[in-house]
């Protein structure tokens, strides 16, 4: 039988990006002077690319904004970044994000039954803490042996390298994991490290995505008992 489930994060454990991240983004970029403004639908196509820096480069680009290449253009981002994780840990710890529903059950059953509890996500580690523990269940963040976060490898999704560390973190392989996503690059970072069991939660903002050879697409983790529970695709 299956020996872990690895979980992303955003979009996965708790709908954290447009009331989370993008606002966390717009009042890092108020802080600094800046005249940003990432509304719902900018966001949206800005989560093409992963990892909250790699996030705001990919912005700069797009709009022609010019980045020193230099050490000054790295330090520019980096502050601009820590800034965002504040204002977002400070959300978080306010409780204003709720888990995803049928989140928290499935988390329950899988550590009753002894399945391995992990975590493979390109944000920030801190944001993973404190997401989990103000979730409505102080200590869940205990429950996970492993969170494999943010720049801990160089490559962020859709590159395996994520998946492939929690891999060798956990002793494991891949065909004794379960991967739980809900986005495009989510799902080709975990079949690119070879995790064939890969369900995919989708959302507003990855509806409609391809999730490429992803078995299993649901509209949530509820279950056969929940009403709204739902299969979408074939
Ligand atoms: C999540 C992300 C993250 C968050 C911001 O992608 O892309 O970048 O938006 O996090 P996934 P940081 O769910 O595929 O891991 O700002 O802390 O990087
Ligand atoms: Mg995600």
């Amino acid at each position: 039988g299956f020996k872990a489930l690895i979980f992303d994060v955003d979009g996965t454990l708790a709908d954290t990006e447009r009331d989370g991240h993008r606002v966390a983004f717009n009042a890092a970029f108020a802080d600094a002077g800046l005249d940003w403004s990432w509304d719902s639908a900018l966001y949206g196509e800005l989560l093409a690319v992963a990892g909250g820096k790699e996030r705001i480069r990919f912005y700069m680009e797009r709009a022609g904004i010019p980045l020193d290449p230099s050490e000054r253009g790295d330090a520019f981002v980096a502050g601009l970044h820590a800034a965002k994780t504040r204002h977002y840990v400070a959300m978080l710890r306010e409780g204003r994000i709720p888990l995803r529903s049928g989140v928290l059950r499935l988390l329950r059953e899988a550590r009753d039954a002894g399945v391995r509890l992990a975590v493979a996500t390109t944000t920030t580690h801190e944001n993973v803490v404190e997401l989990l523990d103000h979730s409505g269940e102080p200590g869940l963040s205990s429950w996970f042996e492993l969170i494999a976060a943010g720049d801990l490898v160089p490559n962020k999704k859709p590159a395996p390298d994520i998946y492939t560390y929690a891999l060798a973190e956990l002793g494991l392989g891949a065909e004794d994991c379960i991967a739980i996503e809900d986005s495009d690059n989510g799902a080709e970072s975990a079949l690119a490290a070879g995790l064939k069991a890969l369900l995919v939660t989708i959302n507003d903002y990855t509806r409609g995505q391809d999730f490429g050879a992803a078995p299993l697409v649901v509209d949530r983790l509820g279950g056969p008992d929940d009403p709204a529970h739902a299969l979408v695709g074939d």
